[in-house]
């Protein structure tokens, strides 16, 4: 039986990290993987985050099973901070929530119960997205296809070319977003272009999909729920998956969410039997440690400054690094990526090739996606000058 196995390519994102650990060069850079890291190099652990592990540690007991949908007061606090408290989707209570593993296992919680009530949909995720939106999607049994995105001839969103794609969606089509933070493009739309979009999915009936993997990263934490705020006051019918791996740096806790928001309270219920089924027949129900920490930290008052804080000044300090970068690359002769500094989030696309990609990997030791895509999260003032010089050697090859 198991011959019949062949040997899987390595998932082009964290296959790097797997290269880039095997590479003896001392300055050698991560610029691969979508993970923040301070000015040490090291991924931070935040304050807030810290003193909640304390305070849980203190009041030790042994580990109950949460329930099939997770902690009820970690439901409470992340659709809060996801969709206001003053919601008038939360005060119908027509929103279904979940915790989920990460925001990748929203994903697939939510295309599971996709896949069995529309088992003919196509979904349609940006071009380009992030690499394992195509995978889980054609994994749990979709046609996945793309809408336009990113325009490399302009840097930038082809925002017309988006919305003829989704005019010519079949109704019930499943539609992938980026909340926040677009990974890998770092492009995001505008508040209007947002309405535009929201317009056609209504008139199509096209069925939207949220992922907001960065709330926080972009311009702010309410200033990025901006944009799911939009989508209830619409009154359309929508998926909306969230991951707190960046946002309180928990990335190995396995944390977020996935709501659904419906009609009435009604649906809302039918909707969480089915998504209870769905996860009752996975992993039967999440685990205690990051819905504990993220709970902690959102419902004590000082504790959820302090996080505010921490995650403002991380916000930015992508900015200085993008600046720093592009200064840095100016100083070198290289004016024309300036754009690093006008997009959001960790990632920047770079407009760099394939070839340079790989220049930059096998000549210096920089490690980034084929697709140009790099972390900017990933830099220091230790090593940015190291990966300006870099650039700016594969650029004049
Ligand atoms: N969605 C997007 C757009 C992402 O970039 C990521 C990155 O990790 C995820 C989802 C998955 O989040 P998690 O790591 O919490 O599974
Ligand atoms: O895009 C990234 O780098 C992050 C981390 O299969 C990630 O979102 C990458 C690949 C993957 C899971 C997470």
């Amino acid at each position: 039986l198991f011959d019949r196995a062949e040997l899987a390519p390595a998932d082009p994102i964290l296959g790097l990290t797997e290269a880039y650990n095997a590479d003896t060069r001392p300055e050698k850079v991560n610029l691969g993987v979508g993970v923040y890291l301070g000015e040490d190099g090291k991924l931070p652990l935040m304050e807030a985050v810290r003193a909640a592990e304390e305070r849980i540690t203190q009041q030790r007991r042994a580990k109950a099973y949460l329930g099939i949908d997770g902690m009820p007061a970690y439901r409470d606090a992340v659709r809060e901070l996801i969709f206001g408290a003053d919601s008038s989707a939360l005060a119908d209570a027509r929103v279904a929530t979940v915790q989920s593993l990460g925001g990748t296992g929203a994903l697939k919680i939510g295309a599971d119960l996709l896949r069995q009530l529309s088992p003919e949909a196509t979904v349609l995720i940006s071009n380009p997205s992030w690499e394992n939106h195509r995978a889980l999607f054609t994994r749990a049994g979709f046609d996945v296809e793309t809408y336009r995105y990113y325009d490399a001839g302009i840097k930038g969103i082809d925002f017309d070319g988006m919305l003829e794609d989704l005019r010519a969606a079949e109704p019930g089509t499943v539609v992938v977003l980026h909340a926040c933070c677009h990974n890998p493009t770092g492009y995001d739309l505008g508040s209007e272009q947002w309405d535009a979009v929201i317009e056609v999915l209504a008139e199509r009936q096209l069925i939207p999909f949220l992922d907001m993997a960065y709330q926080g990263f972009g311009f702010g934490i309410e200033e990025d729920g901006a944009v799911v705020a939009k989508f209830v006051d619409s009154g359309l019918n929508f998926l909306l998956s969230t991951s707190y791996s960046k946002s309180f740096s928990l990335y190995g806790e396995r944390i977020g969410s996935l709501s659904v928001v419906l009609d009435s309270a009604e649906s809302a219920k039918k909707v969480l039997s089915q998504l209870k089924i769905v996860i009752r027949t996975n992993y039967s129900n999440p685990p205690t440690e990051g819905a504990a920490l993220v709970t902690t930290v959102l419902t004590d008052p000082d504790l959820r400054q302090s996080w505010e804080d921490e995650l403002g000044a991380m916000r930015e300090r992508i900015k200085d690094l993008r600046k720093g970068l592009v200064d840095g690359l100016a100083s070198r002769g290289i004016t024309d990526m300036g754009f690093i500094a006008e997009q959001l989030g960790m990632f920047s696309y770079s407009g760099l090739t394939k070839e340079q990609m790989v220049a930059l990997r096998t000549e210096h030791g920089v490690y980034g996606l084929d697709s140009g895509r790099m972390c900017v999260a990933a830099l220091n003032t230790g090593n940015l000058d190291y990966v300006a010089d870099a650039i700016a050697a594969v650029r004049a090859s």
